[in-house]
């Protein structure tokens, strides 16, 4: 018997795409683990397990290893940071943009010290540092599009997909920080150590990643 090569999946709507992704490359929970609550998932493969946890935490499992692979937003690993992984593919699913947003109509940018809410606090330092703004950025875990509402920030950066969500809190964005997708990421001691069992996998998904 060889050890199931485990692979982290952000929960979630990134977990949608990502299901059907491996189904087409021929690897499903099995039946019964897909009703239960558990978080470790086998698949009607026995070399190959599923762990189901949050996006944030998905890079850290990868990089000690607890997952030989991962499934994650390129917001998520940018913000984490490093290069402790490597990133072989990108899925193209979960597509978004990270976008600076704020008040439609107002132009906040005349604040010599603007706020920024965010839940990424690292790339959002970056992205202002980048063009000479020093912004102070607050951290939020969620609704970040009620700061500007309030007062408690002049921009806000965050995921844009229809855009429906921006305009129906009056914002709307100004500016591009980057395209988003979901990565298939590799722990780097697998990567030598379990060669065979990795490359397989990542060659068919290769295959079958923007078929649609
Ligand atoms: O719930 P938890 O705190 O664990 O995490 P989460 O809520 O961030 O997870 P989840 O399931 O929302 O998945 C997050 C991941 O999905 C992100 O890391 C991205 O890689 C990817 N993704 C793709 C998105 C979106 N598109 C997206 N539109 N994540 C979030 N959104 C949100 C956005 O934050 C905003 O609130 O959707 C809203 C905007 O959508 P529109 O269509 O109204 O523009
Ligand atoms: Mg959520």
């Amino acid at each position: 018997m060889i050890l199931p090569l485990r692979i982290a999946l952000s929960k979630g709507r990134i977990l949608d795409d990502t299901l059907p992704l491996f189904a087409k490359i021929g690897i499903a929970p099995t039946e019964e683990d897909q009703r239960s609550r558990k978080l470790i998932l086998n698949t009607n493969r026995e070399d190959v397990q599923f762990i189901i946890i949050r996006a944030t935490d998905v890079p850290t499992y990868v990089e000690y290893g607890a997952a030989d692979m991962g499934v994650v937003g390129k917001d998520v690993l940018v913000e984490y940071g490093g290069s402790s992984f490597y990133e072989p593919l990108d899925l193209q699913i979960a597509k978004c943009r990270m976008m600076v947003a704020a008040l439609k109509g107002e132009q906040p940018q005349t604040s010599v010290r603007p706020r920024v809410a965010t839940k990424y606090v690292n790339i959002t330092h970056d992205y202002f540092a980048r063009l000479g703004i020093q912004a102070e950025v607050v951290k939020l875990y969620g609704s970040m599009e009620l700061a500007p509402l309030v007062g408690l920030a002049d921009y806000i950066v965050d995921l844009v997909e229809t855009g429906n969500t921006l305009k129906a809190n009056g914002l709307e964005a100004t500016d591009l920080v980057m395209e988003v997708s979901s990565r298939l990421i590799v722990n780097k001691a697998s990567m030598k150590m379990r060669h065979q069992q990795v490359t397989e996998l990542l060659s068919k998904l290769r295959g079958v990643v923007g078929e649609e």
